[in-house]
């Protein structure tokens, strides 16, 4: 990337915890910026380039103070946290106490003053950032869990603004929500944005709820409005999606079609592949499946490449695939999770492997986009499980990938997706022997009819893609997009 272009006061601006772009440092010790692909990025910056927009966030490395700049019609504003911040705010605040908090305490939160206090001095210096590059009346979308100040803060600071807020994970229901020591503050501040945004009508229903408890918010004759002070504040649900259109196309290239072919032989041709795709997360429910995988093990109802041991005649020849990238590695409820899902996959490969034949094919790794596509294309049986997840890409993704309406979603019910991709095999990944089940089933499943229920997934994905979420957000605040072609 080069940068150089003057920095101008902008009109829409996006502030997030992250820049689209992270600064490395090259084994030469010169520094740069590379480009960190995903789907908020792709759907917002052609709206924002059209607008001359700018994009608040932190680089992703503790410590360097790095200038603005302007690329391409876009602005980055890097916003510079220290190493003891990245660890209470970042770390502590955000991943050790809201995370788990706001996935229904699938962990236990904890609880620190000292944490809270870097999420409200890093939450100010977010705010000001904003108001200093934001031109009179102009357009601010902050996003996510860890900004959840800013709204109200940057409202104090700049009241011409108009400001939307986005929640990516879910917002949780009235009792856990009060656990929260700080609950009061974080109501005002998102109480600070004219439009609140969730990806379900639970998300909304509950923060309606709260936002009269705990903030004193009134209730207004539109049920999707709730008056604060002297303000009218929205809320609504706009489920996130995927850039549908563009993995479709990569799922029909030669290549993609072709590394799909190879995985299935490197894997030594199993009847059939069943698949896991997440960011290593004890949210996202890797041990459900993999416990549903090893009782059918154990019931001799599949076999995992190894066809000598004891099974049933009709035993399905079945590899089961996880690629888990890495994430919060240094927050102690992932260490923890990370060794036990090791542990699982090694006890089961220990009892169900034969040479060159594991059971389960664990990749701890991040892949490029196309591999991922052949993963998806490759796998008969998708298995998206989390405990509990705002909207969960992934069944999208595989969705987008099956041009050729192959393969069958098992996706659990506590997934904001699960609202949308009806048509999947639902489960509720609490019950061990019903995720067993649907596993089984989704092997097992008539052809025609997962044919049919692919379909029916397909026109939701391709028909609802993330442009059409980021426009139907910024609409709703008040700002007109135009839409691609
Ligand atoms: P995440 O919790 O990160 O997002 P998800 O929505 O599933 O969860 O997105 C994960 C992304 O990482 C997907 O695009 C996936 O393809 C990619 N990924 C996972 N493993 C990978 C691997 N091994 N290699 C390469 N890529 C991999 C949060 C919320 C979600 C919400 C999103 C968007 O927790 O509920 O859907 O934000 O709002």
């Amino acid at each position: 990337m080069t940068s150089g272009d003057p920095v101008t006061a902008a009109d829409l601006i996006v502030v997030a915890n992250r820049l689209p772009v992270d600064y490395e440092t090259l084994p030469d010790g010169s520094t740069g910026w590379k480009r960190s692909p995903g789907g908020l990025v792709t759907a917002l910056e052609p709206t924002l380039r059209a607008r001359e927009g700018a994009w608040v966030g932190w680089p992703g490395v503790p410590d360097v103070d790095v200038e603005p700049f302007a690329e391409d019609g876009l602005t980055l504003h890097p916003v510079k946290l220290t190493a003891t911040e990245v660890q209470d705010y970042y770390e502590g605040f955000s991943n050790g106490t809201l995370w788990p908090l706001y996935h229904d305490v699938v962990a236990q939160p904890q609880f620190h003053r000292h944490w809270w206090r870097a999420y409200t001095t890093v939450n100010q210096r977010f705010a000001e950032a904003v108001a200093d590059v934001a031109a009179h009346g102009a357009t601010v979308w902050v996003q996510d869990y860890q900004l959840q100040l800013v709204p109200g803060l940057l409202r104090e600071l700049r009241p011409d603004l108009r400001i939307g807020f986005f929640l990516h994970i879910p917002f949780p229901p009235v009792e856990l929500f009060r656990q929260l020591p700080w609950r009061t503050r974080i109501m005002e501040g998102l109480l600070g944005a004219d439009l609140v945004g969730f990806h379900t009508d639970g998300g909304v229903r509950n923060f309606h709820w709260l936002a009269q408890e705990l903030a004193g918010a009134t209730p207004d004759r539109d049920p999707e409005v709730v008056r604060y002070g002297d303000r009218r504040v929205r809320l609504g649900a706009f489920p996130i999606s995927i850039d549908s259109r563009n993995l479709d196309e990569l799922s029909r290239t030669d290549e993609v079609r072709a590394r799909a072919a190879q995985i299935r032989s490197e894997l030594g041709n199993p009847a059939k592949i069943a698949l896991g795709v997440d960011r290593l997360d004890y949210t996202k429910g890797i041990d459900v499946r993999l416990r549903a995988f090893h009782e059918l093990l154990q019931e001799g109802r599949i076999t995992g490449g190894d066809t000598s041991g004891e099974h049933a005649d009709d035993a399905i020849d079945t590899a089961m695939i996880q690629l888990a990238t890495p994430s919060r590695e240094r927050v102690e409820h992932y260490q923890q999770m990370r060794d036990d899902i090791e542990m699982s996959v090694g006890r089961i490969n220990g009892e169900y492997a034969r040479v060159g034949h594991p059971a389960v094919h664990y990749i701890h790794r991040s892949l490029p986009r196309e591999e991922l596509v052949a993963f998806f294309l490759a796998a008969d049986v998708m298995l998206v499980t989390p405990l509990r997840d705002g909207m969960n890409l992934v069944a999208k993704e595989y969705v987008a990938s099956r041009h050729d309406d192959g393969g069958v979603l098992v996706l659990s019910e506590f997934a904001g997706a699960a609202i949308e991709l009806t048509s999947a095999l639902l489960v509720n990944p609490h019950d061990t022997d019903g995720v067993k089940e649907a596993l089984y089933a989704a092997l097992t499943m008539n052809p025609d009819e997962g044919q049919k229920r692919m379909r029916t997934l397909r026109r939701q994905v391709l028909d609802h893609d993330v442009d059409r979420w980021a426009a139907s957000f910024l609409e709703t605040l008040g700002v007109k997009v135009a839409q691609p072609e």
